[in-house]
């Protein structure tokens, strides 16, 4: 009588455990696919525009280059801005003050700049 005590004991802990246990992964599993669909909406579109500006300084390591640019039609009303520079040799003879055409991709989530043009 003692051992099958002790085997439902066993039994009860094990379908209380398998509960808690499985309980965390079904709540787990929504958040997760919600959150590769995005990933995968933001890889959808990558979108260009384009915008005039003022260049107002460059960082020294040249990653970034804040500029306060004119509203870009479909995209973003008119501020002072970083962007991302992918190639310091986009940089190469642009300097504080210039007036400059600028060429941008945008991925959904990150603005990056592809061209810029000076604009004498
Ligand atoms: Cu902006």
């Amino acid at each position: 009588m003692g051992k099958s005590k002790k085997l439902i004991a066993l039994l009860v802990a094990g379908i209380i455990l398998s509960g808690c246990s499985s309980n965390p992964k079904q709540v787990g599993k929504p958040e997760q696919t919600s959150s590769t669909d995005s990933i995968s909406e933001s890889k959808v579109e990558m979108k260009s525009y384009e915008g005039a500006g003022i260049v107002i300084s460059i960082p020294p390591n040249k990653k970034q280059i804040i500029i306060k640019h004119g509203v870009i039609p479909g995209f973003m009303e008119a501020m002072t801005m970083p962007f991302n520079v992918p190639d310091s040799l986009l940089l190469e003879g642009i300097h504080p003050k210039d007036s400059v055409k600028i060429f941008i991709d945008y991925d959904g989530t990150n603005v990056v700049l592809k061209k810029l043009e000076k604009i004498h």
